[in-house]
């Protein structure tokens, strides 16, 4: 809840900075104060709309002057509660920076200002012929600023990186209103400490991300999608290893028979195979020509004589290939309702099969009441394990039934040397178990990194590290 000190230094900080939009309507209080998850009420004091990075050190100078705690928003997609204004915060959102402010041909870069749309940069890379790679469901609401502070995965991680592999530039206000134009887009600088990558994925809790410059990448050649049935993770991982042997394999996700009915049931879409599976399969790989695609079924034949594939469909068009697509890419929004306990678990790729079988032997001994949807990026070993509310059960208890469970799936993680978060960040809401899978020592440090750039500890308090 916002109190009255929180309320007293807005009208201070509306005198001090009176150009700054301001807004305490309760519907904007309601919307920004939030991001996607529903375990947190939001009680955001006010939100600011900055529209300049000057704007933005006046109210940081401010804010640590003050003792006044910002939460910085972008898109508000993120599923940790990274972007939740839950005590009174002042939430800063970049709706009003969202320009584009330099293309260069030469250089295959964008300056973008953080408030930008993915999908906006996706769409002004295609339309200089070029590529933005970094592609989720979310990405026609969420903004580049907020996939830069979470460094955003997605579908194509697999062959183009992570969002932290597109950042040839940044520029961040510190907590002391000092603003770094870090790298300045680059491609070689070893001028010693590469500031820039403690920004990102730092879920704003070190400094204000207010531009980015991005680096494009050639456009794809025409690919195909497959869907495809298999009965076992095992048989699932050889055909992975068979198809990125012989194709160009551009993204590789899975999902599992729970996770197809619930975005078939949502979408009333029909089933996509004939066989039903326990496991499914969407891949894309590049096809420019007719051989590719018999190189393909060649593939998929052998994979089939060998008895790993059930069946499989191929994409014969572009509207075939978002179809397919629809069936991993809807899912999240499928089970939104229930609402779901999302886990966000990486380990290495060898050690999927393996995480996996001991996460559902696990899952079955100690919350056989819960329905466990299972989908994620397998080719980058990361998997998304999305634990239902049932009707029965109220928020509050499902969510504590479900910390409890946490204990038992971090401890697996961590002994499979793995990551309790993958892309989604730790927020709010994964912080108590930051633990888990890093180490004191790292976390002591971070926690001096923390004070060297935000020494007042106005940026996201109570996210990603514990207090
Ligand atoms: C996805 O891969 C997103 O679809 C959302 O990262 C994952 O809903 C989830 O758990
Ligand atoms: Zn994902």
């Amino acid at each position: 809840m916002a109190t009255n000190d929180d309320q007293q230094r807005i009208r201070k900080l509306a005198l001090t900075c009176p150009e700054l939009h301001l807004s305490t309507e309760a519907d904007v209080l309601q919307s920004h104060g939030q991001d996607w998850t529903r375990f947190r009420e939001p009680a955001a004091a006010a939100i600011a709309f900055p529209d300049s990075i000057r704007q933005v050190q006046d109210l940081v100078r401010f804010a640590e002057q003050n003792q006044l705690p910002l939460v910085p928003s972008g898109g508000r997609t993120g599923l940790s509660g990274g972007a939740v204004a839950a005590a009174g915060e002042l939430v800063v959102s970049f709706d009003r920076m969202r320009h584009v402010l330099e293309f260069s041909e030469i250089d295959r870069t964008v300056v973008v200002e953080p408030g930008i749309n993915t999908a906006t940069v996706q769409q002004l890379a295609a339309d200089k012929g070029l590529y933005y790679p970094v592609s989720f469901a979310a990405e026609g609401s969420s903004q580049v600023g907020g996939n830069i502070a979470t460094n955003a995965g997605g579908i194509r991680v697999l062959r183009y990186g992570l969002t932290r592999d597109r950042v040839v530039g940044l520029k961040v206000v510190t907590g002391r209103g000092e603003l770094l134009d870090l790298n300045r887009g680059l491609v070689k600088n070893a001028t010693g400490y590469d500031l820039r990558h403690l920004f990102i994925a730092s879920e704003g809790t070190l400094g204000l991300i207010v531009e980015a410059t991005l680096k494009l990448v050639d456009p794809p050649v025409p690919g195909k999608v497959l869907l495809l049935g298999i009965d076992s993770m095992d048989n699932l991982m050889r055909v992975f290893a068979q198809l990125r042997s012989r194709l160009e394999l551009s993204a590789f996700e899975f999902l599992t028979d729970r996770a197809l009915h619930h975005v078939m049931n949502a979408n009333r879409l029909p089933a996509p195979l004939s066989s039903v599976c326990p496991l499914y399969v969407v891949t894309e790989f590049d096809c420019p020509d007719e051989q590719t695609e018999s190189r393909a079924m060649a593939c998929l034949e052998e994979c089939s004589a060998k008895g790993w594939l059930v069946d499989g469909v191929i994409s014969q068009n572009q509207r075939q290939m978002k179809e397919l697509w629809r069936y991993r890419e809807g899912i999240s929004e499928s089970i939104s309702h229930f609402p779901p306990y999302k886990n966000d678990l990486s380990v290495r790729v060898s050690r999927v099969p393996e995480f996996l079988r001991r996460m559902n032997r696990l899952m079955n001994e100690i919350c056989p009441e819960f329905e466990v949807v299972w989908y994620g990026h397998i080719g980058d070993g990361n998997l998304h394990m999305n634990i239902l509310k049932p009707e029965t059960l109220d928020l509050q208890a499902f969510e504590a039934r479900s910390h409890e469970i946490s204990e038992h799936t971090y401890a697996l993680t961590r002994e499979l040397g793995g990551s309790i978060s993958a892309e989604h960040g730790i927020g709010l809401l994964k912080q108590p178990w930051l633990d888990r899978t890093r180490s004191s020592v790292e976390i002591g440090l971070m926690k001096e990194l923390k004070k060297v750039f935000d020494p007042a500890g106005i940026f996201n308090p109570g996210k990603l590290l514990p207090g």
